[in-house]
């Protein structure tokens, strides 16, 4: 018998308060499955999802939002899908409403979307690790796990393709998984080079099960209803909102999708790396705070998170000449004397980093490989450090 969507998502609550409460009498076995620690929406509807395919065959499996509830905020197009698909966002379980360590024992199970290595402050987890499904490159962690690594534009395809071999889909599911496939693949769009086959015919068959609504016939208002008419509309409502960052402060910016490693150099030391993601070039960041206010936000990240490297990517659209094109940009800061590091990576093909702008321990590119996004660029880094040996 199959488990209707609609019924995983009212059990969500109950199973999430019982988790909440910390009660050692939770019945029989648990299953968490765990986004990464990024927590964008291709995460969060691929934990939920993956959640609601291990559901038809295991008793309670509970998605888990890798990031604090408050901070939801900071990524309103995942605010706002989640409500319109799940109606009570308050049911589901974020990483702040559980004990992990707690809940880490012989009964516990442990699937990872969208990342295949548990985060550093989740290593604890990995002998919990069953299965992995993601899209990024193999850390070559939790072998003994059923893996499913592949590469496409959002994990939500390897989530969407499950649940088509399972025959259980519904209109709000396929609304939820559409979602993160067209904003990571930027639409579909053939220029962004990101779109799998696979993410194509997910968003084709997603796209005939979803209940549109009718074509409007007026121009809309830019009102942030997902209550749209197709794919691009969807597209472009949840874009707009991701790129929404005027309302976030320097810092903020800095921790909206954020992850961070530790990475053992040549020498057997071991270093805490974080990686920011912002969708705000930085020429327009700089014009709008200024260089002295991204620094001290900057600097202030770097003491909060305990880092001895912080790498931060802007990327977005700015006018050259009249034209806007896309570019990426890429800052480096540490409190540390990290100048050889820095030097490596100006060598780094994939990265193409040309000089920008320097202050104090502060620095700042151009990366001209655009195409490079963070999946490529943390492993160039953690190269770097692992063949350090001064
Ligand atoms: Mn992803």
């Amino acid at each position: 018998m199959t488990v209707a969507f609609k019924t995983f998502i009212r059990a969500l609550a109950a199973n999430s308060a019982l988790l909440r409460a910390n009660n050692t009498a939770i019945p029989g076995r648990l299953t968490l499955v765990l986004g990464n620690e990024s927590a964008d929406l291709d995460s969060m509807v691929s934990s939920i999802s993956l959640a609601y395919a291990l559901s038809q065959s295991t008793n309670l499996v509970v998605p888990v939002i890798n990031t604090n509830r408050q901070d939801m905020v900071l990524r309103p197009e995942c605010d706002l899908l989640l409500r319109h698909t799940l109606s009570d966002i308050s049911a589901l379980t974020f990483i702040d409403d559980i004990d992990l360590a707690h809940l880490a024992n012989e009964s516990l199970d442990v699937w990872l979307v969208d990342h295949n290595a548990p985060a550093s402050r989740q290593a604890f987890l990995e002998p919990f690790v069953r299965g992995i499904v993601d899209h990024h490159i193999d850390e070559g962690k939790c072998l003994g796990a059923q893996r499913q690594i592949e590469v496409v534009a959002s994990c939500a395809t390897l989530v969407a393709q499950r649940l088509w071999g399972l025959g259980v889909m519904d209109p709000d599911l396929a609304k939820l998984l559409i979602a993160p496939i067209l904003v990571d693949s930027s639409n579909l769009n053939p220029a962004a080079c990101r779109a799998t086959p696979a993410d194509i015919a997910s968003v084709q068959w997603l796209s005939t099960l979803v209940d549109w609504a009718p074509e409007q016939s007026l121009a809309s208002d830019d009102d942030m209803s997902l209550d749209v008419s197709g794919p691009d509309a969807l597209y472009s409502v949840l874009d707009s909102l991701k790129g929404k960052v005027s309302h976030l402060s320097s810092y903020d910016l800095l921790r909206k999708d954020y992850k961070q490693w530790q990475v053992t150099d040549g020498t057997g030391k071991l270093w805490t790396v974080g990686i920011s993601s912002i969708s705000f070039p930085l020429k327009k960041w700089i014009k709008r705070d200024g260089l002295s206010d991204i620094e001290q936000a900057v600097r202030h990240w770097i003491d909060k998170q305990q880092l001895d490297l912080a790498l931060v990517m802007t990327h977005g659209k700015t006018k050259e000449d009249g034209v806007k094109v896309y570019g990426r940009q890429l800052i480096v800061a540490s409190e540390r004397d990290v100048g050889k590091v820095v030097d490596k990576l100006r060598n780094v093909d994939i990265l193409g980093l040309q000089p920008f702008d320097k202050t104090g321990g502060v620095w700042m590119f151009t990366q001209s490989r655009s195409e490079s996004s963070r999946k490529q660029v943390f492993p160039a880094v953690k190269d770097v450090i692992e063949q350090l040996d001064y």
